[in-house]
């Protein structure tokens, strides 16, 4: 089934085959849409290069630092050129200091809070914004969270303070474009092995946790997470805007 038939995407986040950004392009791409990517600068080029290469040697491949607001205006100008019309927007995107997912959360400098807010949760207003003028037939916006934005998940710190800011920007964003028939949701992932989780203290016990506790006792695959992507982004889910839909194998639903 071609779900995405027809579609133009831009997908802000792979840094490499592991990113979830990755995961959700492809199912994005399988199911029929056409895609541009974002690389956050010169030191992850050549990668998203040569991914994106397996969609077509005219792929659009733009960089965009997202703290950014002259590269956001240079992505959507280049887009708007490119495809006239855009659909869908995935947003998978997170950064905080290294040092802020360390210690107590109690510690968290002013500095790292801001960045954490700005490259995590801000951003998707700013490419929301910028995206909304091309999205003329309707469209989808989707984020990537975390269960740390819900409960307490030790070392997350700042990160699940953003994305509760991200979650609840979700919320906004849908009432505000919702008129436009542009629908903003997340998906709340499990852990996933990538990049963002490889260097995390404990993050092998933390899949392991996982394992035990989730109802379907073992982790989400990123496969996983691109066929709910598929989904929310297809017209089968042109009534749902402004949730945060868990795809963790059951863990959210367990007090114990
Ligand atoms: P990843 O490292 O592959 O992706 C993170 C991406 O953020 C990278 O591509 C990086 O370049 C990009 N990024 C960081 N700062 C940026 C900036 N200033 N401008 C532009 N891009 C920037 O890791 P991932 O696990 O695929 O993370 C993707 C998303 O999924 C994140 O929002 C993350 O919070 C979320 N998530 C991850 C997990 C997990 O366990 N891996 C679970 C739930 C949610
Ligand atoms: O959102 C994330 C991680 C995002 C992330 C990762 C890093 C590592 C490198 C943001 N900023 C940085 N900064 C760096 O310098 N996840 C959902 C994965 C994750 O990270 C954790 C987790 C989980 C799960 C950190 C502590 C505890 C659990």
């Amino acid at each position: 089934m071609r779900l995405l038939e027809g579609k133009t995407g831009i997908v802000f986040g792979v840094a490499n085959r592991r990113s979830i950004a990755w995961a959700i392009a492809q199912a994005w791409a399988q199911a029929g849409a056409t895609l541009a990517f974002t690389y956050q600068g010169e030191r992850l080029k050549e990668n998203v290069e040569e991914l994106a290469a397996t969609f077509g040697a005219d792929t659009l491949i733009l960089p965009c630092d997202v703290r950014q607001d002259d590269e956001i205006a240079s992505v959507f100008a280049a887009l708007e050129n490119k495809f006239g019309t855009l659909h869908l927007l995935l947003h998978s995107v997170a950064f905080a200091p290294r040092d802020a997912l360390e210690g107590a959360f109690i510690n968290t400098s002013r500095e790292a809070f801001r960045i954490a807010h700005d490259v995590s949760a801000y951003s998707l207003v700013a490419l929301a914004r910028a995206a909304a003028p091309l999205m003329t037939e309707g469209g989808s916006i989707l984020g990537l969270s975390y269960y740390g934005a819900r409960k307490v998940v030790p070392h997350y710190n700042v990160m699940g303070v953003a994305k509760a800011a991200l979650e609840a920007s979700t919320r906004y964003l849908a009432y505000d474009l919702g008129p436009k028939r542009i629908r903003v949701n997340c998906i709340s992932a499990g852990p996933v092995n990538t990049l963002a989780a490889r260097g995390i203290a404990g993050f092998q016990d933390m899949l392991r946790h996982y394992e035990l506790k989730a109802p379907l006792k073992r982790n989400v695959t990123a496969d996983e997470l691109g066929a709910t992507g598929t989904f929310l982004a297809s017209d089968g889910a042109a009534a749902i805007t402004g949730q945060v839909l868990y795809v963790d194998c059951g863990y959210q639903i367990m007090g114990m």
